[in-house]
C-alpha cells in the first residue's frame, strides 16, 4: 500500500473535505507510487485561508529577528536532511541526485539568507521639507500570501517565496505542484519542526484549475507569488488582477547561448551540455537556443554531438546518470510533438528526437537529448518554450546578428555569451534583453542572493532572490512626525520658492 499524505491546515494533517485523492508516481519507474495525496478543492482552500487569517496577528507580532531565528533553524534541519530530501525529490520528479542536492542547497541558502535579512530589514529615514518634522518608513506584512509553485524546483522555488513571505510576517496558503507534492510535505514538516507556529503555513494539494483558482479568488489573500508557464501566468494575472491582488510572476524562458569564434570551445561545450540537457532541459533557465558563429560551426558541432552521445540517460538515483526522465507522459508527448513541428518547419534533426525504449527505459519517460540544426529565427521550435531536452542551433555570421536573434523572442529570462573579446562581452551585457546575463558560463546556475527574473513574457517585472522578494511581501508605511506643535502645510508653508 502506498503511503497516504495529507493537506496541512491549521497545524493538522488532514484529507480533502471531499475525500478525493490522486497518485504521485516516479517518472523513472512509473509503476512506483510515491504516495496518495488529497485532491482538494475550493472548500479546503477556504479552510486553509481561514486558518491563515486567524493566525496572522500572532505571527506578525513576533519580532522579525525571532521569525528569522525560526528560518535559520529551518535551514539547519534542511542541512541534516539534505540527502533524504534529495532522494525523495529524484524519485518524485526524476532529475539526477546531483541536481536534487543542488535544489535542496538552494533552499538552505535561502533560509540562511532570510536568517541574516531579519536583522537588515532597514527602512529609510528622511529629512522633511518643513522644520521640526521628520519622516521614516517601516514595513508591515501584507497579511496572507498565496504561493503557487512548479515541479521542476520543488524545494528551491517554494523556499524562494515562502521564506521571504514568512520573514515579512505573512501567513501562507501554499499549493504545491501535483507532480511534486511529497517534497512539499517535507518542506512543511521542516517548517513546523523549525518552530513555525500552527496555522501560519497551510498546504493544500490538488489541481491548479480548482485549488489554484480558489487561492486567486480568496478575498483575504493579498499577494500571490507564482512560478510556472506563461499561459498559466496570464491566467493568474487575470484573476488576481480582477481581485486587485498584488502578483509576482516568474514564467518561461527561451534562453540563448551565443558562441563567438574566439571562445574557449571546450568550456562553451561543457556549458552547453549542462545548460541544455541538465534537468532534462526542464528549467526555465535551460539553454534552448545555440547561436553559433559560422567560423567555428562544424568544429563545434562535431565535438558537441560526440559529447551529447556520451551522456548517460536513466534513473536519477543512479549516481552515474547524467540525464533523468521527463516529468510525465503528457510532457513527453508535448516534447515529441515539438520534434515533429521542428521537422515540418524544415529544421534538420541532427541528433536524438526519440523516446528511448527497451528494458528499463520502458518503465519511465526517457527521451534522447535532441539537437536541431538549420534552425531559422522565427520557427516555432526557436520561439516557444519546449521545457525538455531540445536544443535549436542557429548559425550566425556576426555578433550583431547573434544579439538580434537572441532578443527576437517573447521571453527574456537568461542568456549567455562565450567570447574572450571584452567589447563583445560588455556589449552583450548591455544589449541582451534578459534578466540574467552570463559571460563564459551557461544560462543556468543563478544564486539565491541575487535577483532572478526577466524581461517581456518571463514575468511582470518582479524579481525573486536576494532582497527583492521582500518588497513583494511587505506593505511600506511612511511615518511623518511633526514636533513643531503647530499645523505645517507641506508644499504650501515651505519658503524655498518664496
Ligand atoms: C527554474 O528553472 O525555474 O539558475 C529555476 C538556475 C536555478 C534556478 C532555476 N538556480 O537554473
Amino acid at each position: 500500500m502506498a503511503k497516504k499524505f495529507h493537506n496541512f491546515i491549521n497545524g493538522k494533517w488532514v484529507g480533502a473535505e471531499s475525500g478525493e485523492t490522486f497518485e504521485n508516481r516516479n517518472p523513472a519507474h512509473w509503476e512506483e507510487v510515491i504516495g496518495i495525496f488529497p485532491k482538494s478543492d475550493r472548500k479546503d482552500v477556504e479552510k486553509a485561508t481561514e486558518a491563515a487569517v486567524q493566525h496572522r496577528e500572532e505571527w506578525a507580532n513576533l519580532p522579525v529577528p525571532e521569525r528569522g531565528k525560526i528560518l535559520g533553524k529551518v535551514g539547519d534541519i534542511m542541512v541534516q536532511r539534505k540527502e533524504e530530501i534529495a532522494k525523495l525529490m529524484t524519485r518524485e520528479m526524476g532529475k539526477i541526485l546531483k541536481e536534487t542536492r543542488g535544489d535542496t542547497q538552494e533552499g538552505i541558502d535561502t533560509a540562511y539568507y532570510a536568517f541574516g535579512e531579519a536583522r537588515r530589514l532597514f527602512g529609510v529615514t528622511s529629512p522633511c521639507e518643513l522644520p521640526n518634522k521628520t519622516a521614516y518608513t517601516i514595513t508591515r506584512p501584507v497579511g496572507t500570501a498565496g504561493i503557487i509553485t512548479p515541479w521542476n524546483f520543488p524545494m528551491a522555488i517554494p523556499c524562494w517565496k515562502i521564506f521571504p513571505a514568512l520573514l515579512m510576517g505573512n501567513t501562507i496558503v501554499f499549493k504545491s505542484a501535483s507532480d511534486t507534492p511529497a517534497t512539499t510535505v517535507k518542506l512543511v514538516e521542516i517548517l513546523t519542526e523549525g518552530g513555525v507556529p500552527r496555522g501560519v503555513v497551510n498546504l493544500v494539494h490538488g489541481p491548479g484549475s480548482t485549488v489554484g483558482e480558489a487561492i486567486l479568488e480568496q478575498p483575504e489573500i493579498g499577494v500571490i507569488s507564482f512560478t510556472g508557464s506563461a499561459a498559466v501566468g496570464r491566467r493568474v494575472a487575470e484573476v488576481a488582477g480582477k481581485n486587485l491582488k498584488r502578483v509576482s510572476l516568474e514564467l518561461g524562458g527561451k534562453n540563448p547561448q551565443i558562441v563567438m569564434p574566439d571562445a574557449n570551445i571546450e568550456n562553451a561545450i561543457e556549458g552547453l551540455l549542462w545548460g541544455a540537457f541538465g534537468t532534462t532541459g526542464q528549467r526555465c533557465t535551460a539553454t534552448s537556443r545555440l547561436l553559433l558563429h559560422k567560423d567555428i560551426y562544424n568544429e563545434f558541432l562535431d565535438i558537441f554531438v560526440k559529447r551529447t552521445k556520451e551522456l548517460k540517460i536513466g534513473d536519477g538515483l543512479v549516481e552515474s546518470t547524467d540525464v533523468g526522465p521527463v516529468i510525465n507522459e503528457p510532457q513527453l508527448k508535448k516534447i515529441l510533438n515539438y520534434v515533429d513541428v521542428g521537422r515540418q518547419e524544415g529544421a534538420k534533426l541532427f541528433f536524438g528526437g526519440k523516446k528511448i525504449t527497451g528494458g528499463k527505459y520502458d518503465k519511465g519517460f526517457f527521451m534522447e537529448p535532441t539537437i536541431f540544426t538549420e534552425v531559422e529565427s522565427g520557427m516555432r521550435i526557436e520561439q516557444e518554450e519546449i521545457f525538455g531536452p531540445v536544443l535549436s542551433v542557429i548559425k550566425i555570421s556576426s555578433f550583431e546578428e547573434g544579439i538580434q536573434i537572441a532578443n527576437d523572442v517573447d521571453y527574456g529570462l537568461s542568456s549567455s555569451i562565450y567570447t574572450s573579446n571584452i567589447e563583445w562581452a560588455m556589449k552583450a551585457i548591455d544589449k541582451l534583453e534578459a534578466g540574467l546575463v552570463y559571460v563564459n558560463a551557461p544560462t543556468i546556475g543563478a544564486e539565491c542572493h541575487l535577483p532572478f527574473g526577466g524581461y517581456k513574457n518571463t514575468g511582470n517585472g518582479h524579481r525573486e532572490g536576494g532582497k527583492w522578494p521582500y518588497e513583494v511581501f511587505g506593505e511600506i508605511k511612511t511615518v511623518y512626525i511633526d514636533y513643531s506643535e503647530k499645523l505645517q502645510k507641506a508644499q504650501i508653508d515651505t519658503n524655498i520658492t518664496k
